[in-house]
């Protein structure tokens, strides 16, 4: 397909060109720039919901019963899998992981995706992922990570409701690591609520959570039986009254701010490369809110930036 059909065919919602351009981007092709150049000013319009958790914990189980659960409230949901540890691990694995069985049925575009985050960090690259996928009208896209190191923080540059799905039985965690799943997760769910000490793990993490500052939104604990579909109906709840939440005060502000962080990871590859200028900070800022505003691409922008 050529590039030119690509973006035409992006534009009528094609599946097949949306599959595509995922593939182009996993493969790091040099026609990817061109592609969302053109498509970018029609971006950025679904709720991202991000499940992040150690491996096996039931995320995309998870998933799967989110993405019905959204069908169901008329949401129209894409599911992107993003492996951000294994870059050359292929389809095959990745496709083995996938346990969303009735999303597929039910006609869901599903992806699952290795990254090596090479468009301006994992986060970028993912977000570009999104923004193919949103081609296809999605009002809502659910995007699953291991949360293994990196992956945990950047889940949060892209999504726009993080879910941090733990276990119990993992053995005796660090504090440390159940301290950082609290900073991103805007809802942490306890799964696996069929299995000795998830009870204890909750009760450990409403205490860990009132030990920590106060914010305006306190992240509710959901306990759940995912095989069982148990406790799916709060969690889709909970997410509902994040999105809420967000909408009423700063969801703009979020995104802009991740927008930002985009822009300065993308530019620092560039300079790293070319070691050039100075930039200000309104510079920067500037060209996120036009970013943000759909009036110009982070390709063009960065062009701009470093014309001047
Ligand atoms: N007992 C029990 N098993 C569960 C539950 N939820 C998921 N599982 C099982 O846990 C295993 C892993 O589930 P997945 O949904 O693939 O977990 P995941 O977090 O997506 O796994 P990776 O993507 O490989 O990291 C599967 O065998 C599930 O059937 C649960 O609530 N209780
Ligand atoms: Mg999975």
């Amino acid at each position: 397909m050529k590039t030119n059909e690509l973006i035409s065919k992006l534009k009528q919602s094609d599946v097949r060109a949306v599959a595509r351009l995922l593939t182009l981007i996993e493969n790091e092709d040099k026609n990817v720039e061109t592609v969302l150049k053109n498509i970018w000013h029609l971006t950025g319009k679904s709720y991202i919901i991000g499940i992040t958790g150690p491996p096996g914990a039931g995320k995309s189980t998870i998933v799967d019963l989110l993405a019905k659960m959204a069908l169901e409230n008329n949401f129209k949901t894409g599911i992107l899998a993003v492996d951000p540890t294994s870059p050359f691990s292929g389809g095959a694995v990745l496709g083995d992981r996938l346990r969303m069985n009735s999303a597929q049925k039910a006609g869901i575009f599903i992806r699952s995706v290795a990254s090596r985050g090479h468009l301006g960090g994992l986060a970028s690259t993912t977000r570009f992922m999104i923004n193919g996928l949103e081609m296809l009208g999605n009002d809502i896209t659910l995007v699953e990570t291991v949360g293994a190191g990196q992956g945990d923080v950047e889940i949060v540059k892209v999504a726009d409701t993080t879910i941090v799905v733990e276990v119990p039985g993992l053995g005796d965690e660090v504090q440390a690591q159940k301290a950082g799943i609290l900073e991103i997760g805007d809802i942490l769910v306890v799964n696996k609520g069929d299995r000795p000490g998830s009870d204890r793990l909750a009760k450990e993490l409403k205490m860990m959570l009132s030990l920590g500052e106060h914010k305006k939104w306190t992240p509710p604990i959901i306990t759940t039986t995912a095989t069982k579909d148990l406790g799916i109906d709060e969690l889709w709840n909970q997410i509902m009254n994040h999105r809420e939440h967000l909408e009423n005060e700063e969801i703009n502000q979020t995104r802009l701010g991740k927008i930002k962080y985009d822009l300065e990871n993308q530019l620092s590859q560039h300079l790293y490369t070319r070691k050039l200028i100075q930039i200000g900070e309104n510079e920067i800022e500037n060209m996120a809110e036009r970013i943000f505003n759909r009036d110009i691409d982070p390709f063009t922008a960065i062009e701009e930036i470093i014309k001047q």
